[in-house]
């Protein structure tokens, strides 16, 4: 008390920190503001325009947001202070439990519009009616990792898309592999316990890489086909805006006659599906965690919208029996060699969300979510599906009330029933009658029998049991087909994934049981992986009592690169720039770059740029040891020749044009970097190209072609 006065009266003027608490209030604002918010506050006029004022939540107006209330200037604070504890408490129940699963997300707005009518086959408005424009929120995400974890893991992609519907939210949640893990919903969170961290130590954080994950996939055999598909370039995709996506299960499409017809619904991407290499995604993870987050809202916030396809897999009961495979067994696909893809529509997304917590987070999809005229077949995985996705947002969102959040209201249609009360209901539902039927109140809400929701009538019966069908029981012939569908550099990043990951497994039995599933699936896959591992012993026999493992037709479909079309469309080019860079070269390439659909982006000593030939500035992206070359799809080194003899002396730079040759990219150079690519160890080849006159068209045509595959034995071990 005394120290408080002494000070009080030695200092009496000193502790409000002046400008710091007016600014709220009298920020000077140029022009009438836009006033985004929905705190609620009043725009009260100043002198200089509007400004929105800061308030409580209760709306009191606050004069002092920068100093709690407090006896005295050094004083204790006071319990009093409203304005203190409503802000921090607040602030304390910031957080609600992350996802489960997939809690690495980002999400954005767009539209779905129809192109080819399924109207005679289902009563969905969304699928029947051409040119209808559906209002969609997509969310894509990672699996295993937190929410803070880095967006190129080696894992699966959610691709959940919520179709604000007229006929009500249509959720299709997929990934961007057409298969999964299990077959029973009742593993699922075993596997799921496997994957993540080992609960004992809490890592490791987002990865595969680790004896628990594949001591359970070395013991559930119904797994192998999506190990293929997980340990293959899938999992590392370039952008969210590359990435294929599939339901996965197949569903039902049920016309007005109450027929049904399976479906399987497939996302293609318009630029084209393409991946990265694993060690230019570990480097990614250090270089911008937020790599594939910042490309799409990036891309997005340009007017660079990006595109897919919906294409539909029809097939009815007769092929369904004589499919090969069971059409309710989700560890399998259909081939379009089988069933050919009908594209239906297309899906732009041309809106960055305001909110991430608001909109991304607080988003929640729902396998149950259909409108009429879709419907569930009996994959058990989907039926547990259909379950859990409702479950989890009651605790993630905190009760039964989270479809009035804003992200998950149906907008296309209005919604009606008497279902009341419960945490943060949002609604002042009217009237003294809360159920159905009633006198009382005859003109609310009622079902309607002919535009209401029916569920598609099969037939069911059977003895209560706990079973796996036989239809569900090879497990290797679609892994066969998969691996030996894939190019060749495509099979030999499977064999390194694989090499990769079991030699992070500590405990030999694991590692070499999973070599024996290998065997099942081709003998070669074993062999191969067992030399990526130094193991010289007999590989184990394993699973001997299931079915024979049928050679299947190939399926080129199944590969990425084997459909890849060779564009610069939606990539980006990073530039190397020094002082006294030639202009000429400099121009021609980004005219030509920015030509092709490209970004062209300037990487510099300082981010203040350099002086080019002519004289003229240039600005730069990335200053070079932030803008290393693992963020762009080729590169062009155009150093002048004091620039290169510095370079020399530069690490960031060597790994610049090093990382950009053994990432398998285009590299074009001015003839003044050559001692720099020397120094980088690049070998010249038809990806190496001098830039003279043309430099432009040149580098165009060179790097529209994608990777250099063919230098990759080169440059890395393939087992
Ligand atoms: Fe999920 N999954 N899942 N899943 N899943 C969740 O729901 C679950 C499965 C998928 O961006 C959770 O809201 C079970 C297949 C995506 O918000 C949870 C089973 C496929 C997302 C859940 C599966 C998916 C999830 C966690 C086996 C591909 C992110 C948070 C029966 C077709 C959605 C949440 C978003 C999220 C359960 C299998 C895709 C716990 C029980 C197969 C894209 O409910």
């Amino acid at each position: 008390m005394a120290k408080s006065s002494k000070s009080s009266s030695a200092r009496p003027a000193a502790p409000k920190p002046g400008p710091a608490t007016t600014t709220a209030r009298t920020a000077k604002v140029s022009a009438a503001p836009e006033i985004t918010t929905g705190v609620g506050g009043e725009v009260h006029q100043t002198a200089s325009g509007h400004q929105l004022r800061l308030t409580t939540n209760m709306g009191h107006v606050i004069a002092d947001d920068q100093n709690s209330l407090k006896a005295g200037p050094r004083g204790p604070t006071l319990l009093e202070d409203f304005i203190l504890r409503e802000k921090i408490t607040h602030f304390d129940h910031e957080r609600i439990p992350e996802r489960v699963v997939h809690a690495r997300g980002t999400g954005a707005h767009g539209f779905f519009e129809l192109t080819d009518s399924l109207a005679d086959l289902t009563t969905a408005r969304i699928l029947g009616e051409v040119g209808e424009k559906t209002e969609v929120f997509v969310r894509f995400s990672t699996v295993a990792g937190s929410k803070g974890s880095m967006d190129l893991a080696r894992d699966v992609r959610g691709f959940a898309v919520k179709f604000y519907t007229r006929d009500g939210n249509w959720d299709l949640v997929g990934n961007n592999i057409p298969v999964f893990f299990i077959q029973d919903p009742i593993k699922f969170p075993d596997i799921i316990h496997a994957a993540k961290p080992e609960p004992d130590r809490g890592f490791p954080q987002a990865q595969t890489a680790h004896d628990t994950f594949w001591d359970f996939i070395a013991m559930t055999p119904e797994s192998m086909h999506m190990i293929m598909w997980i340990m293959s370039d899938r999992t590392l995709p370039r952008s969210y805006r590359m990435i294929e996506g599939f339901g996965v299960h197949t569903f039902r499409l049920v016309d007005a006659q109450g027929r049904s017809t399976f479906v399987k619904f497939h996302w293609r991407p318009k630029l084209g599906a393409q991946s990265v290499l694993w060690d230019e995604a570990v480097k990614i993870n250090g270089a911008d965690p937020d790599y594939h987050r910042r490309d799409l809202w990036n891309a997005i916030d340009k007017g660079d919208f990006p595109e897919w396809e919906l294409g539909v897999q029809l097939f009815d009961e007769a092929f369904a029996d004589s499919f090969d495979f069971d059409h309710l067994d989700s560890t399998k696909l259909i081939p379009e060699e089988l069933v050919p893809l009908r594209i239906i529509g297309r899906m732009v997304l041309d809106r960055n969300i305001d909110n991430h917590f608001a909109e991304t987070e607080q988003v929640a999809f729902c396998t149950a979510n259909v409108p009429p005229g879709i419907d569930f077949s009996d994959d058990p995985l989907l039926h547990g599906r259909n379950f859990s996705y409702h479950d989890t947002q009651l605790i993630r969102l905190g009760g039964p009330n989270f479809h009035q959040i804003p992200i998950n209201q149906p907008k296309g249609c209005p919604f009606a029933n008497f279902q009341r009360d419960g945490h943060m209901q949002m609604t002042v539902p009217k009237g003294r009658v809360a159920y159905q039927p009633s006198l009382l109140d005859p003109r609310n809400a009622r079902e309607d029998p002919v535009a209401g929701f029916k569920s598609f009538p099969a037939p069911v019966e059977g003895t209560k049991l706990r079973a796996r069908s036989e239809t569900f029981s090879d497990h290797y012939s679609q892994a066969r087909q998969f691996f030996l569908s894939q190019t060749e550099p495509e099979q030999n990043h499977i064999i390194n994934a694989l090499v990769f990951e079991l030699s992070k497994v500590e405990t030999a039995e694991i590692r070499e049981r999973m070599l024996g599933h290998l065997s099942n699936i081709e003998t070669s896959i074993a062999t191969r992986v067992a030399t990526g591992l130094g193991f010289a012993g007999a590989i184990p026999v394993v699973d001997a009592a299931q079915p024979t493992r049928r050679d299947l037709e190939l399926s080129p479909a199944l590969s990425i690169l084997a459909k890849t079309t060779p564009s610069l469309l939606g990539r980006m080019v990073g530039c190397l720039v020094t002082e006294g860079s030639d202009a000429s070269l400099v121009n021609a390439v980004r005219d030509a770059v920015t030509d092709a659909g490209a970004k062209f982006l300037v990487v510099a000593p300082t981010v203040g740029g350099v002086t080019l030939s002519d004289g003229a500035t240039q600005a730069a992206d990335y200053q070079l040891q932030g803008g290393p070359s693992v963020l762009f799809d080729a590169v062009v080194v155009a150093a002048s020749e004091e620039g290169a003899a510095q370079l020399l002396k530069e690490a960031s730079a060597i790994d610049f044009v090093h990382n950009a040759f053994v990432h398998l990219k285009v590299i074009g150079h001015s003839r003044a970097s050559q001692p720099l690519l020397d120094k980088a160890g690049v070998v010249p080849d038809a990806g190496v190209v001098a830039l003279g006159k043309g430099a432009g068209a040149t580098f165009v045509k060179t790097a529209g072609v994608g990777r250099l595959w063919d230098r990759e034995p080169s440059v890395r071990t393939v087992f």
